[in-house]
């Protein structure tokens, strides 16, 4: 990081690119968008240093948004994306942003293996609990009776995927839930999940406000988690498969050490290899 004086602190709005947002007015993703912003800028990572990455979706167009790095590559891909250049550059600061759809329905088998490969990086989830982009459809985490889904009239019937306790099950070591009515703190959320190392994974219930418009009284429904966090995976999954989703906080801190590659091995006879795999 580049060293800063009290005259170069970076604010907020100079991580924000010139592209204006294309979200429809009052959707979540403002929020979790500025959030980001003062993230970095409570860090004072310089643009130069992050690169945020994404798949497809409403939320993943959060790369064009902002000053820093960025890469918005194809759906459910982006946790390949964000490890492979976590490897490649491991001082950048990387993180992933997302919807739900994105994250968990086809790119589900990515999610599991970050969490258990656990490298040191952030992945930032709007939750809205359905398809935006493609207007409408049931997404992993859909309620099974919401019944206005395009594809699925009477509702989907089957139980939601459940993100966090799924993370804590695969190995994330740090495991967070926020909504995007509440900015600054999940600007402190997302700062904590940054810090932490290793695979950091935070919610943000994001509503839909046009395809699921009900989402907006999320903001009274949220309940400040009881307890800090714990380190202890056993005592976390207990709190979490009895919080009913709307617990908000930071819920686990773990101690894993993150992922390290290694190094390649040294091939000093390419011809005696070659041999080897000779059909
Ligand atoms: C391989 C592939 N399959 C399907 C799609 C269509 N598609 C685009 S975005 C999307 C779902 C987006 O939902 P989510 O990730 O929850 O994000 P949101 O739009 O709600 O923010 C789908 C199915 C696609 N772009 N590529
Ligand atoms: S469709 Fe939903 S998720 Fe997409 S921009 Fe509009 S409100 Fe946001």
């Amino acid at each position: 990081m580049t060293e800063t004086t009290a005259c170069t602190l970076l604010q907020p709005k100079e991580y924000k690119s010139k592209v204006k947002p294309v979200w429809c007015p009052g959707c979540g993703d403002f929020g979790v968008l500025g959030s980001i912003t003062k993230a970095l800028s409570g860090l004072q990572i310089q643009p130069e240093n992050a690169a945020i990455i994404s798949g497809i979706g409403c939320s993943s167009r959060m790369p064009t948004y902002l000053r820093t790095y960025g890469f918005h590559g194809v759906h459910g891909r982006a946790l390949a994306l964000a490890t492979g250049l976590k490897v490649a550059r491991p001082e950048l600061t990387v993180i992933a942003t997302g919807g739900d759809g994105d994250g968990f329905s086809i790119g589900g088998n990515h999610f599991l293996h970050t969490c258990r490969r656990n490298p040191n990086m952030t992945y930032i989830v709007m939750d809205n609990q359905v398809y935006g982009m493609t207007k409408g459809q049931a997404s992993p985490t859909t309620d099974p009776h919401w019944e206005k889904g395009k594809l699925t009239p009477g509702g989907t019937g089957i139980n939601p995927f459940q993100p966090l306790v799924i993370a804590l099950a695969s190995g994330a070591n740090f495991i967070a839930r926020s909504s995007s009515s509440d900015s600054n703190g999940t600007a402190k959320v997302i700062m904590e999940a940054i810090r932490h190392p290793g695979f950091s994974l935070v919610q943000i219930l994001s509503p839909c406000v046009t395809f699921r418009p009900e989402q907006r009284d999320w903001k009274n429904r949220l309940i400040p988690a009881p307890m800090g966090p714990t380190s202890d995976p056993a005592q976390a999954a207990r709190r979490l498969l009895t919080d009913e989703g709307m617990y908000t906080g930071i819920l686990f801190r773990g101690d894993r050490p993150p992922y390290q590659p290694r190094p390649e091995p040294s091939i000093d006879n390419i011809a005696e290899l070659d041999e080897e795999f000779r059909l």
